[in-house]
């Protein structure tokens, strides 16, 4: 029967792409949740000001800070704290802090006044793109939806697992419809 061959090839052809994009979906999700990484900032002091004034990194970031004055030294140095010290920094010198702990950390130059500085932690990456991100948590999930972390807030997490579990339940209606029919047309 080659016309009943044929057509059972060409729904496990279908069954094959749809389970290929499904792999994709879950590779792309494990993407985004490896995308949510530290990133490192740098800070230019120059013509006494730091620029930019406000930097905003995730935590484990380092901020390393330049002096790119002629013959002025600078210091980067905690308004409160510690966390910042950095001393006397000569033209051309750097100055880097790797930051740890999530929260806002202002500064400002010990030898000059006005010389002021804001550097904000966030636990997270902000959202690189406006976009849906499919956040790590829920793909941990086994079984059914708990309210543990789920608000409305979040629906954006539902989406890839829907989508993910339509085009297997697709992928299987598929391969099955095409295996019975590949039968019946043998046991004739
Ligand atoms: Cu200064």
């Amino acid at each position: 029967m080659p016309t009943t061959d044929r057509a059972h090839s060409l729904l496990v052809a279908v069954a094959a792409l749809a389970l290929a994009a499904s792999v994709g979906v879950v590779l792309q999700a494990t993407g985004a949740i490896s995308r949510v990484q530290a990133k490192d900032q740098s800070v230019t002091i120059k013509n006494f000001a730091f620029t930019p004034d406000k930097v905003t990194v995730t935590v484990g970031s380092t901020v390393t800070w330049t002096n790119s004055d002629t013959q002025v030294q600078h210091t980067v140095t905690s308004d409160s704290g510690g966390t910042l010290d950095s001393g006397p920094l000569s033209s051309g010198q750097s100055y880097g802090k790797q930051f740890d702990t999530a929260g806002t950390y202002a500064y400002h130059c010990e030898i000059h006044q006005g010389m002021t500085g804001t550097i904000v932690v966030t636990a997270t990456a902000p959202t690189p793109r406006p976009t849906a991100t499919p956040r790590p948590t829920p793909l941990q999930q086994t079984g059914p939806p708990s309210d543990i972390g789920q608000s409305p807030t979040s629906p954006a997490s539902d989406p890839p697992i829907a989508a993910l579990a339509a085009i297997m339940v697709l992928a299987a209606a598929v391969l099955g419809f095409g295996v019975a029919r590949h039968r019946t047309s043998r046991v004739r």
